[in-house]
């Protein structure tokens, strides 16, 4: 209740941030893309976690609010690293499905990316299973514009929902990202193990890369090497970091 009302309050007084989490090749270690994912911090409340706030602004629609200004923020931090000379990496954005469904959706992402002079190809949109299957004509349409302009389109948190492989074989999707809950047990349990190396086997069947997120531990790494994962992500390379942080990640990388 209290928090709609805060979290319409924080977009106006700009208290809401973006943070970047790299995401690396797993055989080179290069920085091939970084997830944008917001942050609140409260002058009260303090830190306010997205899982918190996200799905309350989904429910009373800010989500698309904040969704803009999310890309507008990504696209102004991209430029200045540009201009500091950076190798800057694709910046995956998370798209809600109340985001997604709205009609003028493709339109505003291609004004603001007009706007900003981005190039479209500097962006990924992550979307999950829950983008909506009953109407999957008109997702595949919005789909394929959006990788007209030129952006490239994620399925998030695979696995975890449903309805995945249908997903698979109707959606124009360039990388899956097996959930994390797969890669917690790869090393100790067979069905994450068996489950994971037949997501990944699918994916490159259907020409697509494969990032796995929350990525712990260094014997994770090794299992999905082995089983040719391209990317990892998680919190062994690197917390979500603040942009000033995320700009040496990827100074030190170069
Ligand atoms: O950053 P963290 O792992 O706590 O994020 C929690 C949830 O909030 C995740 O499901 C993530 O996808 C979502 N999230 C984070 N940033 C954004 C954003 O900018 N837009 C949308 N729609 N979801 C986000
Ligand atoms: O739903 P989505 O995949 O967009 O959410 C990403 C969330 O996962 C972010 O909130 C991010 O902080 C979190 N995350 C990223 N890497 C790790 C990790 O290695 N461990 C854990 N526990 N969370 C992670
Ligand atoms: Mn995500
Ligand atoms: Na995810």
């Amino acid at each position: 209740v209290v928090l709609e009302y805060e979290l319409r309050k924080a977009l106006e007084k700009k208290q809401l941030s973006v943070y970047f989490q790299p995401q690396l090749n797993i055989q080179s270690g290069a920085v091939l893309g970084m997830e944008a994912l917001v942050r609140w911090q409260h002058e009260q409340l303090g830190f306010i976690s997205p899982g918190e706030f996200i799905p309350i602004a989904e429910e009373n629609g800010l989500i698309c609010q904040i969704g803009e200004w999310v890309l507008r923020e990504v696209s102004h931090h991209i430029s200045l690293w540009q201009t500091e000379g950076l190798q800057v990496p694709s910046i995956a954005i998370n798209i809600s499905p109340r985001e997604f469904i709205n009609v003028g959706f493709v339109n505003t992402i291609q004004s603001i990316i007009k706007e900003t002079a981005m190039n479209a190809s500097n962006f990924v949109f992550e979307i999950t299973e829950s983008i909506g299957i009953d109407q999957l004509d008109g997702v595949i349409k919005k789909l394929n514009a959006l990788k007209e302009i030129g952006i490239q389109v994620a399925i998030d948190d695979f696995g975890k929902g449903y309805s995945s492989l249908n997903y698979l074989k109707h959606l124009p999707i360039d990388i899956l990202k097996i959930d994390k809950s797969f890669i917690d047990g790869i090393n100790d349990d067979v069905n994450d193990y068996v489950i994971a190396r037949a997501m990944i086997q699918v994916a490159h069947g259907m020409g697509m890369k494969v990032i796995a997120e929350g990525v712990e531990t260094a014997s994770q790494i090794e299992k999905l090497k082995q089983l040719e994962c391209d990317i990892m992500q998680g919190f062994l390379i690197s917390k979500p970091l603040p942009a000033d942080l995320a700009a040496s990640f990827l100074r030190n990388n170069d």
